[in-house]
């Protein structure tokens, strides 16, 4: 198949599923062509079958905003009628849902077809998508789309109960490259970090005021309170200094380092003992799974898609938003003895298997398939 991509390009996670999955479907010999603003930060490497088209945003002093989604567009039928694109898959409904609709319908204006599946993502949906200034057209262009998917069970609630879908939204859940995402041998990296073998503690994500990076340092305070311990952020985003400025008032600040966005996360993964992620709301939580498959058990909340990703007791533990007590304690629970801390290392990598990319990959293309033939 010839697959066009929309994603965003950037460290979020629905750019992060749109970039494994093209290089899945590229190494299983199809055709994928992003099209989207910057290189996306997962195609690092020559993958053969995978095309890479930037969109360009012609600049007027006219503009005050440029027309982003004019010229993602005209790029995305530029590149479905030379490439001849079966299928678009956009990620993330805002803007490329309605994106995608307008090209298709540029495409039929040219006796073309360009059938386009829209995957929702989270915050598309439960942040942003159900503000007013967007939630007509993107209530619109979903029940426009030829398939749409949603990456939790929780989401797919959610969009129903915010907005009038009249379609039927699959549940492909986001999945894990057990290839790339492993426990690595980096014992020179954790003497560096722990040289007297603390426990290793981390976070990662975009520092979004969603994500409560404030709790992670608050967590941490308790747990280093009983054992010796080091905590790691990954990531950077609009709350780090607020972060920072928590962190120098805490009396663990010696033992929080922040590490910034690093782009093998898998290796700082390895040498880790268990993640934490206390978000307000998370519709799936690609990062908890990726420390799951470094065999780092997660603390997480039991928000939104958590629950379908983190199971409590086994994976690691789960509680309300903001509950830092009963987080700081299951955490505790989990690190205070190394049998303990060996058996959730062992279930979080067991649980994470069931997310591998292979189980995962064959549904999207079914879904393609039954598309394209729906639309021939
Ligand atoms: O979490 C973010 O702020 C980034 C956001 C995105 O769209 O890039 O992540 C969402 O999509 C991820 C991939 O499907 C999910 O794992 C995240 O849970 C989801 N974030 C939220 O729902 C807050």
């Amino acid at each position: 198949m010839k697959i066009g991509i929309l994603c965003y390009p950037t460290f979020g996670g629905s750019g992060v599923v749109a970039t494994e999955l093209g290089k899945a479907l590229a190494e299983k010999g199809h055709s994928v062509h992003f099209i989207t603003y910057s290189q996306p930060v997962r195609l690092e490497h020559f993958v053969e079958n995978v095309f890479y088209h930037e969109v360009s945003v012609a600049d007027y002093p006219l503009f005050e905003y440029a027309p982003y989604e004019t010229a993602l567009t005209s790029k995305l039928v530029d590149v479905a009628s030379f490439e001849k694109l079966d299928i678009v898959h956009v990620h993330y409904a805002i803007p490329h849902a309605s994106v995608a609709y307008m090209a298709k319908k540029i495409m039929e204006s040219q006796g073309q077809r360009l059938p386009f599946i829209t995957t929702l993502h989270g915050t598309d949906i439960t942040l942003v998508g159900k503000n007013e200034s967007y939630s007509p057209v993107v209530t619109f262009a979903i029940n426009q789309s030829d398939a749409v998917t949603s990456v939790s069970d929780s989401l797919r609630s959610e969009t129903y109960a915010n907005f009038k879908i009249n379609k039927e939204i699959d549940v492909i859940p986001n999945f894990i490259d057990l290839r790339r995402f492993n426990k690595q041998r980096r014992d020179h990296f954790r003497r560096a970090i722990a040289p007297n073998n603390e426990r290793l503690i981390v976070h990662a994500s975009n520092f979004r005021p969603v994500k409560r990076v404030g709790d992670v340092v608050r967590v941490f305070n308790k747990i280093a309170e009983k054992i010796p311990s080091k905590l790691l952020l990954i990531g950077d985003g609009p709350e780090r200094s607020h972060v920072e400025k928590e962190c120098r008032e805490s009396s663990a600040c010696e033992h929080i380092r922040f590490l910034g966005k690093i782009d093998v996360v898998e290796e700082i993964l390895s040498i880790c003992d268990l993640f934490v992620l206390p978000s307000e709301t998370e519709s799936f939580g690609l990062a908890a799974l990726e420390a799951m498959a470094c065999q780092v058990p997660v603390i997480s909340t039991n928000t939104g898609g958590l629950p379908e990703v983190n199971l409590q007791g086994y994976s690691g533990y789960m509680s309300n938003v903001g509950d830092i007590d009963d987080m700081a304690r299951n955490a505790i629970h989990i690190l205070e003895n190394d049998q303990t801390l060996m058996q959730f290392k062992k279930q979080a990598l067991e649980h994470a298997r069931k997310f591998d990319i292979q189980r995962v990959l064959p549904i999207y293309e079914a879904l393609y398939q039954k598309v394209i033939s729906e639309n021939q």
